[in-house]
């Protein structure tokens, strides 16, 4: 039975709110240092749960899951991503503060903050399937966020740095210091790999960095500003990108926002290098 529902009246109105307020955005805008700061467009608006801490937001086999962090009510879900409703949820351990979520080897897998070990459910009903250790020894003890690029696991951890995994076990696989120009892009959040970059979240940011996982090279920014203004004043950080490979849906949200986003893919301008865009 197909998930996904027609687009309601409401919900057409507020893309077409979405798109007039965002017409205004004119050409991109040169950050300081190296890549262009490139203009998010908005297709689709969506109601969104904003009681989610939202951490990871990934998609397989069009479902859409989210993770939601906080000492003692962090929570993994399965959401419709049409009406903002939980499906499924499964509270999380009152130890373990909840952090990125990727889908891989059948199973999705869930980070936590601190502990050192995320864990594993199912992606039908998210009934615990195994755990994993997720430290590295360069000291990178914290887990933020999560993806999958099809062969390895790719972990932040606060800091600038992207870590690989082997999907097997865990184990590391090394790591690509982001840098955007000759300076260190630290704070990386939530990650989601796409069309072979890397898209994440900067903590305290409105914008997502892309990523090229081959040396950590920011290629493009993407401007989420505009859409702070299309949400509700208890919105706290963009955190949350959400890239359906069978469609090419990409979706945004944020801690706390009361709308989840369909926004325009570009990866042709997102993964130009600065030499190839004159
Ligand atoms: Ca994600």
């Amino acid at each position: 039975m197909s998930r996904r529902h027609p687009v309601s009246p409401l919900t057409g109105a507020l893309v077409l709110a979405a798109l007039l307020a965002l017409a205004a955005i004119s050409a991109p805008r040169r950050a300081l240092a190296g890549a262009p700061v490139l203009p998010c467009r908005v297709k689709a608006a969506f109601p969104h749960d904003a009681r989610s801490f939202t951490e990871g937001l990934c998609i397989e086999n069009g479902r859409m899951y989210e993770s939601s962090g906080g000492w003692g009510v962090s929570y993994l879900a399965e959401v419709d991503p049409a009406t903002g409703e939980r499906l499924h949820s499964r509270d999380v351990d009152a130890k373990r503060f909840a952090e990125g979520l990727a889908a891989a080897n059948g199973g999705l897998h869930l980070l936590t903050w601190r502990s050192g070990q995320g864990s594993i459910h199912s992606l039908d009903d998210l009934s615990p399937l195994g755990a994993f250790d997720y430290r590295v020894p360069t000291g990178h003890s914290e887990g933020w966020g999560l993806t999958f690029d099809g062969s390895r696991f790719i972990l932040s951890s606060g800091t600038d740095a992207l870590t690989f995994h082997q999907p097997e076990d865990f184990s590391p696989m090394g790591e690509v210091r982001v840098h955007d120009g000759g300076n260190p892009v630290r704070q990386l959040n939530e990650l989601e790999f796409a069309e072979d970059l890397v898209l994440a979240n900067i903590w305290k940011q409105d914008r997502i960095a892309v990523v090229d996982p081959a040396d950590g090279a920011v290629t493009a920014w993407i401007d989420l500003s505009p859409l702070r203004r299309l949400v509700g004043p208890g919105a706290g950080v963009a955190n949350g990108i959400a890239y359906d490979r069978k469609t090419g849906r990409l979706f945004v949200t944020g801690k706390h926002w009361d709308k989840l986003f369909e926004i325009e893919p570009d990866f042709d301008a997102w993964q130009r290098r600065a030499g190839d865009r004159e």
